[in-house]
């Protein structure tokens, strides 16, 4: 199962590679700093140019669990969302709640800035370290919250991109599990 509808957005999922998602906005999985980094990070800063680093610097960083907005720059995206999601530190340490955050966040302020359509990365689950599936279940249980809390929501359009099968693959079993209510 690859789609979702929950009130009026559609939920999907895409494999591929975020820098070149047709969306309104792109989230990015980032550190702290908001300074770049690896991964889906240091993508979409080379993507998105040298300006996108000139409008981080001006953020004073990011706590974990929170989200900040930038325009996309060279992007085909007009924003970028910068979220910081939870080093995996075990599962004792506020992770799942700290993840939860990301995803709430990174909504509330799409909301908040007439963003219809958005594009997440797997947040925490590369070099974070946080496991796959528990990352997806919490990807799409709070996306559901969020939506069936705020049926009003401009978000049309919610694609999950998937680097690689594995995170093809955890994504359907989430999608399965919000389709039978578990
Ligand atoms: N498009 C979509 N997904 C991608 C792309 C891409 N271009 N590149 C990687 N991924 P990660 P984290 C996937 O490590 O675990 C950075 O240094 C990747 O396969 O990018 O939250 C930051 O500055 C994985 O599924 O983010 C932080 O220091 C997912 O994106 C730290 O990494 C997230 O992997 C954040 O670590």
């Amino acid at each position: 199962m690859n789609r979702v509808q929950i009130n009026q957005t559609t939920l999907r999922l895409e494999k591929g590679d975020i820098t070149r998602c047709e969306v309104d906005a792109v989230v990015n999985a980032a550190n702290e700093s908001l300074l770049g980094g690896g991964g889906v990070d240091g993508a979409i800063h080379r993507a998105a140019g040298p300006e996108l680093l000139a409008a981080c610097r001006l953020l004073n960083g990011c706590r974990t669990g929170e989200a900040k907005l930038t325009p996309g720059f060279r992007l085909k995206a007009a924003h970028v969302i910068h979220t910081v999601g939870p080093v995996w530190r075990g599962g004792t340490h506020g992770e799942s709640d700290l993840l939860a955050s990301c995803y709430q966040k990174s909504l509330e302020l799409a909301d908040a800035n007439g963003i219809r359509t958005l594009a997440f990365p797997a947040i925490s689950t590369g070099i974070y370290g946080y496991p796959l599936e528990r990352a997806t279940a919490i990807a799409v249980g709070t996306v559901r919250k969020y939506l069936e809390k705020h049926p009003g929501s401009d978000v049309t359009e919610i694609t999950f991109v998937c680097f690689d099968d594995a995170t093809v693959r955890a994504y359907e079993q989430a999608f399965e599990e919000l389709e039978r209510g578990t």
